[in-house]
């Protein structure tokens, strides 16, 4: 498979994609979220693979939706076209944790892949935004839903009604990114991260990261029944079997994944 406007790598269990259109400061199209897209099908159907990152440049981890290509949208080429959202959701779908490593910009379309993602990691250089209003439009691709979710009402208003930047600092203590890192250390701390997840039990990853996404789509009730009854499915894999055995016999595990 080749692929113009990213990077598709491997690094052990870890599946890679750095964001590449340098000129555009990553800004997304069709075309880059469709090669998303597919790098995720791949990785997704890869065994060896356990958790994916996405990353883009020091300078920025994408700009937004590709203004220029917008410009002169009617609402028809919009609306039928569907326009960088008709394969957007993929992120979202994919089972496999998928991590953001962002450094410098992080905008519009750009905030908005990295809020879909599992987690973010930050370089301390990393701005977040929704500057849309600035361009006469609105965030289109989740930005006013997920974003009141990750840092409240008052700061989700705030970035989309004055098109202000939250650096890294902020967008930690606000619960938008897990961590900040120094800029030259981003890649090899979400690296470090991802290998960490994908050293478990890859069945027991998949079943975390559809439970806590479960939290956000139903009452605390049935979401604490949801978790009941994948906790007890758990004890149907053998890998439950090696980690408990392995605590006991004070050894490291060797999951199957
Ligand atoms: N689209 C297209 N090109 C871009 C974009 C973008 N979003 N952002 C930057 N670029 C280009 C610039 O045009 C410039 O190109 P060139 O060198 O050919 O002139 C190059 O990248 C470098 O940019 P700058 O010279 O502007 O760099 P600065 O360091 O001066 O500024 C900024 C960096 C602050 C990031 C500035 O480029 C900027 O404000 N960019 C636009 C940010 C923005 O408004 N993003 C939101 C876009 S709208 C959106 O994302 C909606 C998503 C909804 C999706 C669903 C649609 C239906």
């Amino acid at each position: 498979m080749s692929y113009e406007l990213i990077l598709v790598e491997t690094r052990g269990r870890v599946g890679m994609i750095t964001l590449n259109r340098p000129k555009a400061l990553n800004a997304l199209n069709d075309n880059l979220v469709d090669e998303i897209g597919k790098a995720l099908d791949g990785f997704e159907a890869d065994e060896n693979i356990g958790a994916i990152l996405i990353t883009g440049s020091e300078k920025a981890f994408a700009a937004g939706a590709d203004i220029g290509a917008m410009a002169t949208f009617s609402y028809m080429d919009a609306y039928k076209g569907d326009y960088i959202t008709r394969n957007w959701e993929r992120v979202k779908t994919c089972r496999k944790p998928v991590i953001a490593a962002v450094a410098g910009f992080a905008l519009g379309g750009g905030c908005e892949l990295a809020m879909m993602c599992d987690i973010i990691i930050a370089a301390d250089t990393a701005k977040f935004g929704q500057p849309e209003i600035k361009l006469g439009i609105l965030p289109g691709a989740g930005g006013t839903q997920r974003l009141p979710r990750a840092v409240g009402k008052a700061k989700a208003m705030d970035m989309c009604l004055t098109a202000r930047f939250m650096d890294a600092v902020e967008a930690e203590r606000a619960g938008l990114v897990s961590r900040v890192v120094p800029a030259d250390k981003l890649v090899d701390e979400a690296l470090g991260a991802a290998e960490a997840i994908a050293s478990y039990s890859l069945p027991v990853v998949m079943m975390i990261k559809e439970s806590i996404n479960r939290s956000f789509e139903s009452s605390l009730n049935e979401g604490l029944l949801f978790e009941r009854r994948v906790f007890h499915s758990a004890f149907a894999l053998k890998d439950q079997k090696e980690g408990m055995a392995a605590f006991v016999e004070k050894r490291k595990p060797s999951f199957d994944h």
